[in-house]
């Protein structure tokens, strides 16, 4: 390990912000939720706290008179004015005009990509331990910092479905006290391309076909094979995108990174390289395949739900922000690793991700449009402490992110957007354009000037942002070309694969198989193929016979020049099985019906409740099964929403319904028997008492199966499947052929 990665210590367990909060009890799931705190009077601040001199902008409901936008009361907003009752409109109707201009115009672009998201406010609290690397306040100990952050899919389109196969973004605002800091990111550490001038080529691939537009929200398609076919820098990405960590469980159980290298400053001047990551405290988690598929259809809003009804319920997520630290080399590389380019890692083994500070998402946003929809970040909203590198998709990155909010948020005053607002003071010299919301004072928006007294003045070098370090740019001549070492794609795609578990492999291998199996094409397979024989010859063998296609004896065809792939060793740090995680916020079903015992059902409702788990009783019917409140029918619920499932009862079919399971067998309602085999299927943990054991038989699930737990009581199936649920799921069951 290098020098520079010992200089900061990771936190002493108790110190401040290393612990959770208290997790209260979870409410209990509810529809329509209850109206939030501010829709009451205007406030005087920012969703986030800063404070306006504008006026309100949070404007709730509950006024005492419908008014027009101009504040005229009104009498009627369902009838327009017409002469007589059924003659025609008249134009001299203004609030008819104006309530339908006005929604005419309620839309506005999507963003090109990450269209779809969800987002929290929250509080990030440095840990301290960075000031010798980084001068940036924020990292201060115990400084709190209000952030904002959205997560959202690449590819699909705003009403598209949160389950899908795909990458993730992982976007944070920090208002600091010294400008907003925006930690743009993703849930993948690698980029699929190296320079940001082909950007818009790769997002053509990955977007729906131009003629019929389709298909939506995935990659499962000819375009995108063919573009990462012939641009095999792409593979690393590609690798993770077809890993479990393309499906995510939870946004809440996501890894982030900034992907590139970034440049941090520290208080004398001094420079280190740095990757920034997100750890997530419940472990990384994904979906399998089947419920992905399962997900989509049943609740298409499924990650966005997570999490607000997490931190609703009281188990605010939390996130560790962790650094891993290089010298600032002139070459700019790491135990032979080039740290600008975007499609290489360095492994957590050679550099380890020490934690600088927890972020805790604990708020829901008020108004999905005013927050989600108009945040606008940017890789070049840096403090004092840190800026970027040379990386050449950075760099474009810069560019792009203020152009598009110009086309997004209708023009260049986006930044008074009261999301967008800083919490530092703003005094800029940026004038008038569309949506100026500012009345600013002064005759001399420019500087040097003596009518407004030569204000605003200039910081010390000590504080200012952007800052401007001294970095060697090399010499040379103009050129279009990448550097000798981005040629190299293939090393760490082999090595990320040989990272993972068997079962992890295997379910990598059946996504390439699935998502080349849906192309038209049989040259894009066979090309592809090339591309996974260079990569590792079973997962080319694997899919090759998903396929019915040979395995090719060749390499890659695609770019020109790219190197063969290299040995590195294993990093068990990508994979994600075999740890254990808390359990705070994952969903426990309870089946129970007329025959249960009310008193085992309470006390495993209060022992889940006391873990931060969220139980939720499933009966025939709602109200209530003899005292006990139910939350989810036989109809409303689907084996998709839970983690762990508990049976209290073999509760029988209606009577109109067929019966299942095998004869002999307790007669068992077939929607609990479908959840039952589907849980079994995903190898979520069971557990069953009492007549819930008869359950299982009707389902045809074999009690003695790994993560199947079967007792007299309640008081000894608990613990067991909720130690179980620590390690995400029964791993034994996911092995063979009938693995999801
Ligand atoms: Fe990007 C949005 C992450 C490369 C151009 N990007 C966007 C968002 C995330 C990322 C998380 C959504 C932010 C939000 O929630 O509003 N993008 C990344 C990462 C990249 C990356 C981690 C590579 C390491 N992006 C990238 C390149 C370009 C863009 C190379 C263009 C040259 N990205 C955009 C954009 C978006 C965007 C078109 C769409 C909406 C927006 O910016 O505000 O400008």
């Amino acid at each position: 390990m290098h020098a520079a990665q010992d200089a900061i210590e990771p936190p002493a367990p108790g110190a401040p912000g290393s612990e959770p909060p208290t997790v209260r009890e979870p409410t209990e799931p509810r529809e329509p939720a209850e109206p939030k705190h501010d829709q009451g009077s205007p406030a005087t601040r920012t969703p986030t706290g800063a404070e306006t001199s504008t006026g309100p902008e949070q404007v709730g409901q509950q006024g005492a008179h419908l008014t027009t936008a101009q504040g005229a009361r009104l009498r009627d907003t369902d009838h327009s004015l017409k002469a007589g009752a059924r003659g025609p409109t008249l134009l001299q109707d203004h609030h008819l005009r104006e309530k339908i201009m006005h929604f005419d115009h309620e839309r506005i672009p999507e963003r090109v990509v990450h269209a779809r998201g969800a987002a929290a406010h929250g509080v990030f609290v440095g840990y301290g331990n960075a000031e010798s690397v980084c001068r940036a306040t924020f990292l201060g100990k115990d400084v709190k910092t209000p952030v904002f952050t959205r997560f959202s899919p690449v590819v699909g389109s705003r009403g598209s479905a949160d389950a899908v196969r795909d990458t993730r973004g992982f976007a944070t605002k920090f208002y600091t006290d010294e400008g907003v800091f925006d930690l743009v990111g993703n849930n993948i550490p690698v980029f699929f391309i190296q320079d940001a001038i082909k950007f818009p080529d790769v997002v053509h691939a990955a977007k729906p076909h131009p003629d019929r537009e389709i298909p939506q929200a995935q990659s499962a398609h000819d375009t995108f094979w063919d573009f990462v076919g012939l641009h095999t820098e792409a593979s690393h990405h590609v690798m993770w995108q077809m890993s479990d960590r393309g499906i995510p469980r939870s946004y809440r159980m996501m890894e982030g990174f900034g992907v590139h290298t970034f440049r941090l400053v520290d208080a004398s001047g001094g420079t280190s390289l740095v990757k920034f990551h997100w750890k997530p405290r419940l472990g990384v988690h994904s979906l399998v395949w089947e419920e992905a598929q399962l997900v989509n259809g049943v609740d298409p809003d499924f990650h966005r739900r997570d999490l607000a009804d997490a931190i609703e319920s009281g188990a605010p997520p939390q996130w560790e922000l962790g650094i891993q630290v290089f010298p600032d080399t002139p070459e700019q590389t790491f135990e032979g690793i080039d740290l600008l380019d975007p499609t290489k890692v360095v492994p957590e083994e050679l550099a380890p991700v020490q934690p600088v500070g927890l972020m805790t998402l604990d708020a829901n946003p008020t108004n999905y449009f005013a927050e989600t929809e108009q945040v606008a970040f940017h890789p070049g909203h840096l403090v004092p402490g840190i800026d970027v590198t040379d990386d050449p998709l950075l760099q474009g990155r810069l560019f792009s992110y203020l152009d598009t909010q110009l086309t997004r948020l209708g023009g260049p005053n986006f930044a008074q957007i009261p999301i967008n607002r800083p919490h530092a003071p703003v005094n800029d010299m940026l004038r008038d354009g569309w949506h100026q919301d500012a009345v600013h004072s002064g005759a001399a928006p420019y500087k040097p000037n003596s009518l407004d007294g030569g204000c605003p003045f200039f910081a010390g070098a000590d504080v200012e942002a952007l800052t401007e370090v001294a970095a060697t740019v090399p010499e040379g001549h103009k050129v279009r070309e990448s550097p000798a070492s981005y040629a190299d794609h293939f090393t760490q795609p082999r090595m990320f694969f040989r990272s993972l578990s068997p079962v992890e492999q295997e379910h990598t291998i059946r996504a390439y198989t699935f998502e080349l199996g849906r192309c038209y094409e049989e040259a894009i397979k066979e090309r592809y193929l090339g591309v996974l024989a260079e990569i590792d010859a079973d997962l080319c063998a694997g899919v090759a016979r998903g396929l019915g296609l040979d395995v090719p004896s060749r390499g890659p065809t695609g770019d020109v020049g790219v190197q063969r792939a290299q040995d590195m060793p294993p990093s068990p740090a990508l994979s994600q099985v075999g740890q254990e995680w808390p359990v705070a916020g994952r969903v426990v079903g309870i089946v129970v019906d007329t025959d249960t015992d009310r008193g085992q059902v309470d006390a495993v409702r209060r022992r889940a409740i006391g873990d931060g788990l969220v139980p939720l009783v499933i009966a025939a019917h709602g109200g209530q099964v003899d005292g006990t409140s139910v939350q989810r029918t036989f109809a409303t619920t689907r084996s998709v929403e839970l983690d762990a499932v508990l049976l209290a009862s073999c509760p029988p079919p209606a009577p109109d319904a067929d019966p299942v399971g095998d004869a002999g067998a307790a007669p068992l309602d077939p929607r609990i028997a479908v959840l039952l085999q589907e849980a079994f299927r995903h190898a979520k943990p069971i557990g069953a008492w009492g007549a819930g054991s008869a359950a299982l038989d009707a389902a045809g699930i074999p009690r003695s199966a790994p993560g199947v737990v079967v007792d007299e009581n309640a008081d000894t199936v608990t613990p067991e499947v909720l130690a179980l649920l620590g390690r995400h799921r029964v791993w034994e069951r996911l092995t063979g052929a009938s693995a999801s």
